[in-house]
């Protein structure tokens, strides 16, 4: 065999390079002589290795979908159908909340957690409403959510939210107080049973001052792998827990307006705790 050349040598090391940058694909090569068809013939069989080898996992979108139940019944408006633990029957005409701040927890490595500054406003008035989808969420697998019911005090401030119509008609009018209702959910009820009937307002926000928001965790039933796909969270609200658990609460005690008390916004944010779920996960 001829000495080598130097243009040998040259594509020694070119060879060298492909089998470094793109070693990972490669285990065993050996390669007697380093010329220009060698080569060619190493970057065909580096690209083939390489796609065959490259399943880097891929970003994929979650899509949050809102229900609701109230205890074992279904949400419908306007039939009084549910009772308190206090013992109003009562109807439910109006739901719009906020939720927002959502952490994917990743279950690999708490400090790959997916954490998005968001917020959304369900209406049961508007079905465009009922879901919407964490974008571009990176590949990992996560076991558990963690979000706001309401509103931080970052975004809970007069402007604090995109001018919408939808916005507008959530916005906190108590002077002296910012920002907006976390929630409205507004009804009937038939005090006692006895034929007397009284609205509520079940308006929850941040009081005099009183931040009032809180944020959830919850396990998700199964885990969900993000790669390059879509998954689907039904995260489910007991509308009766707001009334329950750990406090009866009674609208006859409260009145129909709690805006400007802080002790029915206290009881309301304790029960709160329990009122959500997430019933379903679906993904593949
Ligand atoms: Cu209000």
């Amino acid at each position: 065999m001829d000495d080598p050349t130097v243009a040998d040598v040259g594509d020694y090391w070119l060879a060298q390079i492909f089998l470094r940058t793109n070693g990972l694909c490669f285990s065993v090569l050996n390669l007697k002589k380093y010329n220009m068809k060698n080569i060619v013939a190493l970057m065909i069989l580096s690209v083939i290795l390489f796609a065959s080898c490259d399943n880097t996992p891929e970003p994929g979108d979650v899509t949050i979908s809102l229900k609701q139940t109230v205890g074992d019944k279904d949400f419908v408006l306007d039939q009084m159908i549910y009772q308190t633990n206090a013992g109003h029957p009562f109807s439910i005409s109006r739901l719009r909340y906020y939720l927002s701040d959502f952490t994917l927890h990743n279950s690999n490595s708490e400090e790959n957690n997916y954490h998005k500054e968001m917020y959304h406003l369900y209406d049961k008035e508007n079905p465009d409403s009922y879901q919407f989808t964490l974008e571009a969420v990176p590949a990992g697998t996560y076991d558990k959510i963690t979000f706001t019911f309401g509103l931080d005090d970052e975004k809970n401030v007069d402007d604090g939210l995109d001018n919408t119509v939808a916005n507008q008609n959530m916005i906190w009018p108590i002077p002296g107080d910012h920002g907006y209702h976390y929630m409205k959910y507004e009804g009937r009820y038939d005090s006692l049973g006895t034929g007397v009937i009284k609205n509520f307002n079940t308006h929850l926000g941040a009081t005099q001052n009183n931040q009032n928001y809180f944020n959830v965790t919850i396990d998700l039933p199964s885990k969900i792998k993000v790669d390059n796909n879509t998954w689907n969270i039904d995260l489910n609200m007991d509308l009766l827990e707001w009334y329950q658990n750990p406090n009866d609460y009674d609208f006859v005690e409260y009145g129909q307006m709690i805006m400007m008390n802080q002790s029915a916004q206290l009881v309301l944010k304790a029960n709160g705790a329990s009122v959500f779920s997430v019933v379903g996960v679906s993904g593949k």
